[in-house]
């Protein structure tokens, strides 16, 4: 179990307030080669019918990463530390016995959309779903329900960035645009995690500074400059440490050891 940070219930709409958003980033190409991001783009624009079935609120949560973010920079995002959140998190929304569809990460349900919504926190330049007291550094889950909700949706996107722009300077790539949209295509965590095949000679240097996602854009961002820690490295990276360590339980299974290969090979520290 992990420590849920707050929560929050719905009303949810039947089209996604801020869709022309998710339609803008992949019309650019923004997604690189994640096609099931576009394949399932009708899904998360319609929360209210969910892969055929009607579901009027969500109670959406955030649960703190298992590991703070770090002041340096290390080779495994903080996220990926540990036992895989997947699971723990669907374990504890099982435990709700909220009748409906629980999800984290894994389903096509615009998530930081809805956690706003909900009142959770603001999308920053950063396009991180930021709390103003917890920082950016949890996981959105929920479950799909339905029933009866009093409560006011926000639907206006609001932003705390103000003239702040850290996350966008300090992106080694340039992956964010002046607008605020991700272009995963020369993002580190898209390269190292979710990329296949053999990088190009761009994609090298875009991906060097890790081995597994990227931590950049949240460490610089001032709302998480309380919540960070500076402790030991906690995974080897010599490729004889791979073969020691099970991990299918961490949620670094979403690469498999290929792609740990490519990364570690690649890998030069910052
Ligand atoms: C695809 C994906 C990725 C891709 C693309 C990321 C991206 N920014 O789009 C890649 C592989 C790069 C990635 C990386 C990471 N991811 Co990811 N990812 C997802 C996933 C599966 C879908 C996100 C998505 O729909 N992207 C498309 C864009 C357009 O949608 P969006 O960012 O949700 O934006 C919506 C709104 O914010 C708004 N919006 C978007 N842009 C703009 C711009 C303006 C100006 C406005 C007003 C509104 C607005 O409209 C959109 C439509 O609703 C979600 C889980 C889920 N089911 O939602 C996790 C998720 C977003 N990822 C998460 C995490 C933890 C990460 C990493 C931190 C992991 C790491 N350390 O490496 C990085 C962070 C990189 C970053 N700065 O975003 C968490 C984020 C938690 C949080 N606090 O926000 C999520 C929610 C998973 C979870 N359940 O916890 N991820
Ligand atoms: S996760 Fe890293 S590479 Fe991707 S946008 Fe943030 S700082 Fe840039
Ligand atoms: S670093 Fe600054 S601009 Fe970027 S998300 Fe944080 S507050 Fe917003």
């Amino acid at each position: 179990m992990i420590e849920c940070l707050a929560s929050a219930t719905i009303a949810l709409p039947k089209t996604l307030p801020h869709w022309a958003n998710l339609e803008h980033w992949l019309n650019n190409g923004f997604n690189a080669d994640m096609t099931w991001m576009a394949n399932t783009a009708e899904v998360r624009k319609h929360p209210t019918n969910f892969n055929g079935k009607n579901y009027n609120a969500a109670w959406i949560a955030l649960w703190k990463y298992p590991r703070s973010l770090q002041k340096k920079q290390e080779p495994i995002a903080a996220y990926a530390h540990g036992k895989d959140y997947h699971i723990s998190i669907l374990n504890e929304l099982l435990a709700k016995q909220i009748e409906g569809q629980p999800f984290v990460d894994a389903l096509p349900i615009a998530e930081r959309e809805l956690a706003a919504m909900a009142g959770l926190g603001f999308i920053g330049k950063n396009t991180m779903l930021i709390n103003p007291k917890f920082g950016s550094a949890f996981f959105i889950g929920g479950v799909l329900f339905n029933g009866e909700i009093k409560t006011q949706n926000n639907s206006q996107l609001s932003t705390k960035c103000d003239k702040c722009r850290k996350c966008i300077d300090a992106c080694p790539n340039k992956a964010l645009t002046e607008d605020g949209f991700l272009d995963a295509r020369k993002c580190t965590s898209y390269l190292t995690i979710e990329h296949k095949g053999e990088f190009n000679e761009e994609q090298k240097e875009w991906a060097k500074h890790s081995i597994f996602g990227c931590d950049i854009c949240q460490r610089v961002c001032p709302y998480n400059a309380r919540h960070l820690a500076e402790t030991e490295p906690y995974f080897a990276f010599e490729e004889s440490e791979w073969k020691k360590r099970t991990i299918k339980e961490t949620p670094l299974w979403r690469a498999g050891t290929k792609k740990l290969k490519r990364n570690t090979e690649n890998f030069r520290q910052l």
